[in-house]
């Protein structure tokens, strides 16, 4: 299986800036990326990485989303005035156009196409692309919210393409709607988008009805699109972790992506001044590390939104970081989702209780597979005690009469590596599944078995389980 991380950026990236004066707009500088290039570059993460070059999107790469009207209309703002520049950019909500645009929403596009390369080459087993302009807002005729062209979009019509995919997750963590992705995608059941954002009952920005729960896709896709929207600012760690597990989480393993796409915003990081939310760095971390259990680990993150420099390079680092294997920071804070977030959560399972097995039998998984009996209990019951209780250590025990095969075992750890900061300890039965088990704490590294007592040994190894 392919290893290491992709990283891609290109600092021609930030050679666009907004030119006059806009309130709305002057959040999105090219600061963004280089801020975040230089934390990665602070954290020696960059030497880790495989650098992965960009390139221009197509024409015809661009069309997979796009219309050539459209595209001839972006076209045009190259050779534009400062004038012109901003007439243009006032057909559109929450956009600015500069010469340089289109030369970089073209390098985002392909950055994005060549991490989805990489990626499905087995070149490496996930990676980052770091992006400006973003991509998630845009739509088949117009730019919208800084978003040009729509890296994530293109990036999935590109894969079913090219690779003949069938089922591609994208998660969008920024903290507005992707409304672009929504669109291209409601009526198609193979890409499920999942987007949490701030919503107060439509009072945000882009203000549509259609980023409510009850949007849960069109035709065949009815069940394919799951918005969370967030009806409350200071939404924090427990808050994003609990629409993971208890709305994402057993979705995703009942859809079995074969590729995951991040629109990867950190507006919904700490300090940003759009999203007014509260989770940490941290956060990202164990948010990716779950992705990371899925599609055979083919994750390709791209960046959309962040404007708070820190918060957003931080968070970065710890998405990339995470991307590398290493292990998770412990998560801080309250661990109770608030009232506010468990009401949206309820109504987005609620409105896809017709399409998921998952979330059909609620309280009740003996009626299902067993399959679906271990996801009820890991994702709705073990990973939130587990995350509520902040250990420093994990203990798995497992006993005689269980039912789990070792993929399921395997899972588990998986699954709950981000506690204790990775230190896990798995007690198992003697002689029934050959299971090498990883830890990181320095005094149990070499270890391989450490104890036997009756009739369970307590293993340490190598991680992952084998
Ligand atoms: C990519 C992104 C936000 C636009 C906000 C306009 N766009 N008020 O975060
Ligand atoms: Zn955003």
């Amino acid at each position: 299986m392919a290893s290491g991380t992709a990283l891609i950026y290109d600092d021609e990236m930030t050679s666009y800036k907004l030119l006059w004066d806009d309130p709305e707009c002057d959040i999105e500088v090219p600061e963004r990326l280089l801020s975040s290039y230089e934390q990665l570059k602070h954290y020696h993460l960059v030497e880790r990485c495989i650098h992965v070059p960009v390139r221009e999107g197509t024409e015809e790469e661009i069309m997979l989303v796009h219309s050539s009207e459209y595209l001839e209309v972006v076209k045009s703002t190259q050779t534009m005035n400062e004038e012109e520049l901003q007439r243009v950019s006032e057909n559109y909500d929450a956009v600015y156009f500069h010469p340089n645009t289109y030369r970089c929403a073209k390098l985002a596009v392909g950055a994005t196409l060549q991490l989805v390369d990489s990626v499905m080459s087995g070149k490496v087993r996930n990676g980052m692309a770091l992006v400006r302009p973003p991509g998630h807002h845009s739509q088949r005729n117009a730019a919208n919210g800084f978003c040009v062209f729509n890296n994530v979009a293109i990036a999935a019509q590109y894969a079913k393409r090219r690779y003949g995919l069938q089922r591609i997750l994208i998660v969008d963590w920024d903290v507005h709607h992707g409304q672009g992705i929504q669109y291209v995608f409601e009526e198609d059941p193979s890409v499920l988008y999942y987007s949490w954002h701030r919503y107060e009952h439509q009072q945000f920005w882009p203000l549509l009805r259609e980023s409510d729960y009850d949007a849960v896709g069109q035709g065949k896709g009815k069940g394919f699109n799951l918005n969370v929207p967030w009806n409350k600012v200071g939404m924090g760690n427990s808050d994003y972790l609990a629409a993971f597990f208890h709305v994402l989480l057993p979705v995703a393993f009942e859809f079995v992506p074969e590729l995951i796409l991040v629109s990867s915003g950190y507006d919904s990081g700490i300090g940003d001044p759009e999203g007014q939310m509260n989770a940490t760095p941290e956060c990202f971390a164990h948010l990716t590390h779950f992705l990371m259990q899925l599609a055979n680990g083919r994750l390709c993150a791209v960046l959309e939104g962040g404007y708070h420099l820190k918060s957003l390079s931080e968070s970065v680092c710890m998405t990339v970081k995470t991307l590398l294997r290493d292990p998770l920071p412990q998560i801080s804070g309250e661990m109770a989702p608030c009232l506010s977030a468990i009401e949206s959560i309820q109504n987005v399972r609620g409105a896809h209780k017709p399409y998921w097995k998952c979330l059909m039998y609620e309280g009740n998984c003996s009626s299902d597979a067993e399959r679906n009996n271990f996801f009820c209990a890991v994702l709705g019951f073990i990973l939130p005690v587990a995350y509520s209780y902040q250990p420093d250590l994990v203990i798995i025990v497992i006993g005689p009469n269980r039912s789990l095969g070792v993929n399921g075992i395997s899972l588990l750890t998986c699954l709950l590596q981000g506690l204790a900061e990775s230190q896990i300890l798995v007690v198992i039965q003697v002689r029934s599944v050959e299971v090498t088990v990883g830890c990181q704490h320095p005094h149990y590294q070499s270890l391989t078995r450490i104890h036997c007592a009756g009739r369970y040994s307590i293993l340490f190894g190598q991680f992952p389980l084998k």
